[in-house]
């Protein structure tokens, strides 16, 4: 077939003529950035190069605002307190069709784009898969033309750098702003005063609603926002991200300074700008902490007045929010934003509680990402009613209606009143936003198919009972521009010359390749270029840790948050167990493995930490081992991040999907690696399960027990130390790293690790590790079968064009914010 070119958007003659637009970046350079081309370093040809690329940017936002107001049509807010969205550049020159323009332009300049691209840094205001999954979506929105705003925070320091000091994980601050950020644009006239503390008193003299009342906060800080421009596919349209800010409130400063108190002024001013400091690095063990707290309810606060206002400035009448806007919560941690818009309804626009009530929850959606108890948001009561009293009176109201309405309407007895409510009285008094958030929403979703059965079967299960049509599923999806197109052009490029440039706007025709893996020579061009991409990753392998690997040993790499669940040490026992037979047995048929590893750990989490530490003990005895023979190589990558996914997606052969069934809410790496033709060997957990049914049961390969059959062990009493007698290889693995074989500095180091798989095995390492082991082993079998692994591989991108989030978004968009036909 043809290679077609890509339609483009209307560009205009500076964006078409390399000429035209090698003289504006010089012309950016110079008079934004003050330098003659001469003198320019590589880091000011970025600032020039993207002030060029954003003017291109601006009038297609302008014009996408503007479109949407006099459209008068519903908008969609994204709440989330992350945004992971790696670096802009690439993606924006991408999605506008100007990316060979810009490098031929530059290379008139003599400067090289790959190497200026580079120098961007990632926009990492976020942990992992809930960020991500924000920014793909943020893309997919612009790109399926749904007039969206994202709001969060803009943090000075998102996901901190890791280093790995003697194997161990380091964290480090980035300074992702250092050089400026110039995507972004300070809109100070939009900024919100928000409160916190102080007192609510009884009513209002002035007439208001009989529901209304007048809370005096007794500490203020104002709300800023900065706007950042995301552009869709084709550049059609452009949506605004908008981060907050936070900054003192200028009186009380100077007030302060007035009276001479220079350092209670600094106090005030320090306070208000820890709220956008830090993210909180956890991602599925809540710090319970007040700044915690603080945060959510600053940009809680802060989105809803500005939606409120927005929609007050171009309807009118507040009763008609529903009609125009769509707020989802990205899980909990904007759950406060249901009292908020209560409280905004309520005191400041007179509505009553009812009219209120029947408001907020035509508004508000909810997404649940996980089902941990651990990771279910909480907050004491106390710290609430002092932070939030006006709000925390709001949560009684709301709850006193929910529990009389259950027991009177659905007869819900003492058990099941207590699991809806909306304050856990177990212990210590907490209030439980997963149930705020549910009672405040017309729809709550899950992220992959079992975990939204799961939803109605566990936490949710009383809930669902007394509202059996709020939960549904929408099965996440990624961005095909960033995770095919952007990452691997040289598939791209084999795609097109192989079925046409469909897929490049509707991802589900890639099945158009499906014949082709029956096709010899395609396979061959398909192995090459996924050899061009594990070159590259070998390259940066060496060049970042010193690390030679040979590019054409099978690739198995497990990227993700270090978390117990998500089974790394799975991973790194059955390496242990696989060292131990390539010794014993060096005769066989061994088939070269690089294993891959990569991601962090909560900065508090120890046992996260420490399975750091044991792969990198186990890396440096097997890399360093004359009786490998090269056949096994370990590395764990320091500081996985977007752009890191961006190298290593593309090179896997093998992609790791190992939860404990039954734990992982979706994954989204999953898809990322399928696309990008890595076969999969992984458990039937998250959307693990609807990539098998897309690509076939013979396609991935499967292993372990399902999420019922974990449940039924945990419950029949499971005894992990019988399964560990029954498994010659699990056992010398586990005694040899409990005993210190890789640790002889400190030979008790995993003792206790190790321990918890004999004593209760939470996570199943024990029980799923045979069938793991074996797996594996089948996997080198089709290894050393070249042409049934690449049909497979090929079978593996030409089947899961469905998960693109431009899918997943189109489903949101008719299902739960009516804003598409
Ligand atoms: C909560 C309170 C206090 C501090 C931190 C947190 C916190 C922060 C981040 C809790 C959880 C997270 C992140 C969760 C997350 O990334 N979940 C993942 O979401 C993906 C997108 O839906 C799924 O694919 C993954 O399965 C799920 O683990």
């Amino acid at each position: 077939m043809q290679n077609t070119t890509v339609a483009l958007p209307t560009l205009t003659p500076r964006e078409t003529d390399p000429d035209s637009l090698a003289r504006d970046i010089v012309e950016h350079l110079t008079h934004r950035i003050g330098k003659n081309p001469s003198a320019a370093k590589p880091h000011d040809w970025l600032a020039a190069t993207i002030a060029a690329i954003r003017d291109s940017v601006i009038d297609r936002w302008i014009a996408s605002t503007t479109k949407t107001y006099e459209q008068g049509g519903k908008r969609v807010y994204y709440l989330s307190l992350e945004f992971l969205i790696g670096r802009l550049m690439r993606d924006t020159m991408s999605n506008l069709g100007i990316m060979e323009n810009v490098r031929t332009a530059l290379e008139k300049l003599g400067v090289d784009l790959d190497l200026v691209s580079e120098l961007e840094p990632d926009a990492a205001l976020g942990n992992g898969g809930l960020g991500r999954l924000a920014a793909c979506f943020m893309e997919s929105m612009a790109t399926v033309d749904v007039p969206a705003y994202g709001y969060g925070i803009r943090y000075v320091n998102g996901m901190f750098r890791q280093e790995v000091h003697d194997g161990w994980q380091v964290e480090l601050p980035e300074t992702w702003l250092a050089h400026g950020n110039p995507w972004e644009f300070e809109r100070r006239e939009a900024s919100y005063e928000i409160g916190f503390g102080g007192l609510v008193e009884p009513a209002r003299a002035d007439g208001s609603g009989d529901d209304a009342r007048s809370w005096r906060p007794q500490e203020r800080v104002i709300a800023t926002p900065y706007d950042t421009p995301v552009v869709g596919w084709r550049g059609e349209r452009v949506n605004t991200l908008r981060l907050w800010t936070a900054v003192p409130i200028d009186p009380i400063l100077l007030d302060a300074f007035n009276a001479g108190d220079h350092i209670g002024a600094l106090k005030e001013s320090n306070k208000a700008e820890s709220l956008a400091r830090v993210l909180y690095p956890a991602d599925s063990t809540p710090a319970g902490q007040e700044l915690r707290l603080r945060q959510e309810y600053f940009f809680s606060s802060a989105s809803l007045q500005d939606i409120v206002r927005r929609h007050l400035q171009y309807f009118g009448d507040i009763r008609t929010l529903p009609d125009k806007a769509a707020i989802q919560l990205n899980d909990t941690h904007p759950a406060v934003s249901v009292a908020e818009l209560m409280r905004l309804l309520i005191d400041e626009l007179d509505l009553s509680f009812a009219e209120a009530w029947d408001v907020t929850r035509r508004t508000f959606s909810y997404t649940n990402h996980t089902l941990l108890p651990e990771a279910l948001e909480t907050w004491p009561l106390p710290l609430f009613e002092r932070l939030l009293p006006r709000h925390m009176q709001l949560i009684y109201a709301i709850n006193a209606r929910l529990l009389i309405e259950a027991k009177r309407d659905k007869g819900f007895d003492d058990r099941a009143i207590g699991a809806i409510s909306l304050i856990d009285e177990g212990g210590e008094r907490r209030v439980r936003m997963a149930n705020l958030a549910f009672a405040g929403s017309h729809s709550v979703n899950g992220v992959a198919a079992l975990h939204t059965e799961l939803m109605k079967e566990t936490v949710f299960a009383d809930l669902h009972r007394m509202f059996p049509d709020r939960i549904n599923n929408k099965t996440n999806g990624v961005t095909p521009r960033r995770w095919l197109m952007q990452c691997n052009p040289e598939l791209t490029s084999l795609l097109r010359e192989t079925i046409g440039d469909r897929f490049l706007d509707d991802t589900e025709a890639l099945a158009d390749l499906v014949p082709f893996a029956d096709d010899a020579a395609f396979r061959e061009k398909f192995r090459a270029v996924k050899q061009v991409k594990k070159g590259r990753l070998a390259d940066v392998l060496k060049d970042r840790m010193g690390l030679r690997v040979d590019p054409s040993a099978l690739f198995d790499v497990q990227i993700k948050r270090i978390h117990e669940y998500k089974r790394q040490l799975l991973n790194i026992v059955e390496a242990v167990a696989l060292y131990d037979q390539i010794r014993s047995h060096p005769e066989r048929d061994w088939q070269p493995r690089v294993k891959l590893f990569g991601g962090k750990a909560a900065p508090s989490y120890h046992n996260a930490k420490l399975i750091i530490k044991l792969i990198n003990d186990v890396a440096r005895t097997v890399n360093h081992d004359p009786a490998v023979q090269g056949l096994l190589k370990i590395a764990f990558v320091p500081n996985y991040n977007v752009s890191m996914a961006e190298i290593m997606m593309p090179a896997a052969d093998l992609s790791e999907q190992i939860s404990t069934a039954g734990m992982e809410a979706s994954g989204t790496g999953n898809m990322k690696f399928a696309l990008n033709g890595a076969l999969t060997i992984g458990t039937l957990d998250g959307a693990n399960i609807e990539i098998m049914e897309h690509v076939g049961r013979e396609n991935i390969r499967i292993f372990g027990l399902t999420a019922q059959e974990v449940a039924d062990t945990r419950n029949n009493g499971y005894n992990p130390r019988a399964v560990i007698e029954g498994s010659r290889e699990l056992a010398q693995a586990l005694n040899a790293i409990s005993s210190g074989v890789f640790s002889p500095e400190d030979p008790t180091r995993y003792r206790d690790l190790i321990g918890g798989i004999y004593d209760h095995d939470w996570f199943m390492v024990a029980a799923d590790f045979d069938s793991y082991h074996a797996a594996q082993r089948e996997l080198d079998t089709l290894w050393a079968n070249k042409a049934e692994w690449d049909a497979q591989a090929v079978r593996n991108t030409a089947r899961v064009g469905w998960f693109s989030s431009d899918r997943t978004i189109r489903q949101y968009a008719r299902e739960i914010w009516k804003v598409l036909p």
